[in-house]
């Protein structure tokens, strides 16, 4: 574990996160990360609350979802649950991060307000990689009604922005990783040889995925897929003509085999990133994962009313695609929409670039860590706002 930073606030300082799981995985996948990375990297003491625990524990099964306050990895977790609950004692922390907009309660923000010192109230949006958020990164918006200022924290893909979470101890991590072990402990087979292409497939229901695992079954060379049990796996599990395809479970068509993965604690998360030749990923914390991964990767992006989602799928695609030659750039671009929804997925056309995609997955991860890691970036925000009023 890397040794706290000293920060000019101090190594103790305090903070609240405010997290609403709205769905699925990423709004506490994000959350619980930049927890754990603020508590082991910066020697904050953090609270986590959580509107929902059952969601929490399959990301970290130390959470027992019936206790109303507990401890994980050096974080307090607080059962949030109803939004006007803000912990049985209003202890207002000297940091307030509300995660992707969700409203932190308003007995609490009273409390900031008659707080001597003023805490840093952070607004943590979601990841985009587009333009804009350069301009709107840090932005402060005055509370209304009470003297506070609460400023708005654009994580992003380019230089100005909030950059992505990233732990001091990745990288070594993933250097030292044995995949000859994993494959055994988590497939139950010996590593496949390089002959076969292994893929990890984490996604939403995805029209697209018949045509693709057919393309993989007819294919000339083998594939090994490896399946989270999770939205899409009913999809394959029809396309195997079997009523499941549950953690455990393997299948075999032509020259596709595909295993079934149980869902592991989100450290363990990585591990199946690295092992694969190319993943699919979705949301925004396997997004992120997969590229610190330095692997080919797919992105199915979460989708948003009226097509919100689609300017935020090319501005990644942008970001990740500079500097690959215009053939390669076309088949990634085609590849990603067709995930997305917009048209047929060609694995041929795509996968003929894959070492142009390989070398470039390498150099835009050194690219991408040239921003610094969010929480880094965060502490330091922290920092710059909290300097005037110690002055003072
Ligand atoms: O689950 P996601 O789709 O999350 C989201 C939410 O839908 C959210 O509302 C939306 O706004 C956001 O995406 C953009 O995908 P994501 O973000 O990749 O989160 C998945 C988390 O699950 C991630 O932290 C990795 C973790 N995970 C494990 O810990 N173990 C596993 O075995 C697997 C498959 C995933």
């Amino acid at each position: 574990m890397s040794t706290p930073s000293t920060s000019i606030t101090g190594p103790e300082l305090a903070c609240d996160i405010f997290c609403a799981v709205v769905d699925n995985f990423g709004d506490i996948g994000v959350c619980w990360r930049l927890a754990r990375q603020l508590r082991a990297e910066h020697g904050w003491r953090v609270r986590l609350f959580v509107d929902d625990l059952e969601v929490f524990h399959a990301l970290c099964p130390a959470v027992d979802a019936s206790l109303a306050r507990q401890e994980a990895a050096g974080v307090v977790i607080e059962h949030w649950r109803e939004p006007a609950h803000a912990g049985d004692v209003l202890d207002i922390a000297d940091v307030v991060i509300e995660a992707f907009a969700c409203e932190i309660p308003h007995a609490y923000i009273a409390a900031m307000a008659r707080r001597e010192r003023k805490p840093v109230w952070v607004n943590l949006e979601y990841l985009s990689g587009e333009d804009w958020v350069a301009d709107f990164h840090t932005r402060p918006s005055p509370h209304p009604r009470y003297p506070l200022e609460k400023s708005f924290f654009f994580p992003g893909l380019g230089p100005g922005t909030g950059g992505v979470l990233k732990e001091r101890g990745l990288d070594a991590a993933r250097e030292q990783f044995d995949a000859a072990s994993w494959w055994r402990e988590r497939v139950g087979i010996e590593r496949p040889d390089a002959a076969s292409t292994v893929v990890s497939l984490f996604a939403y229901e995805n029209p697209a995925v018949d045509a693709l695992l057919a393309q993989w079954r007819d294919g000339a060379s083998p594939v090994v897929l490896l399946v989270p049990e999770g939205r899409i796996s009913g999809a394959v599990a029809r396309f195997f003509g079997r009523p499941n395809f549950a953690a455990g479970a393997s299948a075999r068509a032509g020259a596709l085999t595909a295993h079934a993965l149980g869902f592991v604690e989100q450290p363990r998360f990585d591990e199946l990133l690295w092992t694969a030749d190319i993943n699919f990923v979705r949301g925004e914390d396997s997004f992120v994962r997969a590229q610190w991964a330095r692997k080919p990767f797919v992105w199915h992006i979460y989708p948003q009313a009226d097509d919100a989602h689609l300017p935020k799928l090319d501005a990644a695609l942008a970001h990740y695609t500079r500097g690959l030659s215009h053939a390669a750039r076309d088949a990634i671009g085609r590849f990603w929409h067709a995930w997305n929804g917009a048209g047929a997925p060609d694995w041929a056309d795509f996968w003929r670039h894959r070492r142009e995609f390989e070398a470039r997955a390498s150099r835009w991860a050194d690219e991408l860590a040239g921003i610094g890691d969010l929480a880094g970036n965060l502490a330091a925000h922290v920092d710059a706002r909290m300097a005037p009023r110690l002055i003072a």
